[in-house]
């Protein structure tokens, strides 16, 4: 019996950082393609350390890691890391905004360009915490359950009295 809850003890949190970290594919069915509006893409999810972008693409695109300068003018002259192998898996590593073209000319300029904002993974300890006063009033109310608990329990036992 202690063994089993061990063992789904272990399996519980073996699972968690699988569970927390997320694999996106650009673009979803559409993937890494001309005429894709990949603002809208990211504006319906959110990026966290520790997940994956994973483009998949055709023979006439690549994806190149620039700069916000380069995102903002099409360049991918700066790019710090290109890939051309049709199914490239980015891990963001860091918080802050990434930035990827397809540095086909003209095909950032029709739209493959993909800005990700990439917050702090979700077990971070720097990961916003609920405001002091609303732990204040959770304790509050919970010490107030005990206290009503409490006077439960004196009552009983001051009834069980009377009745002996
Ligand atoms: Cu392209």
């Amino acid at each position: 019996m202690g063994s089993t809850v061990a063992a789904a003890l272990l399996l519980f949190l073996a699972a968690v950082p699988a569970v927390l970290a997320v694999t996106f594919q650009v673009g979803d069915i559409a993937r890494w393609s001309i005429g894709v509006n990949y603002t809208t893409w990211v504006s319906r999810k959110t990026f966290r350390v520790g997940d994956t972008l994973e483009f998949k693409y055709g023979p006439s695109h690549s994806v190149s890691v620039v700069d916000k300068a380069g995102y903002d003018r099409c360049d991918g002259s700066g790019a710090t890391q290109s890939f051309s192998d049709g199914d490239s898996k980015i891990n963001l590593t860091t918080v802050g905004t990434m930035h990827f073209l397809c540095p086909t000319p003209g095909h950032c300029l029709g739209g493959m360009k993909l800005a990700v904002p990439v917050l702090a993974s979700a077990s971070s300890p720097i990961a916003p915490s609920p405001s002091p006063s609303a732990g204040n009033a959770k304790s509050a109310a919970s010490a107030k359950g005990i206290m009503s608990y409490g006077k439960i329990g004196v009552t009983m036992v001051l009834m069980y009295g009377l009745m002996r």
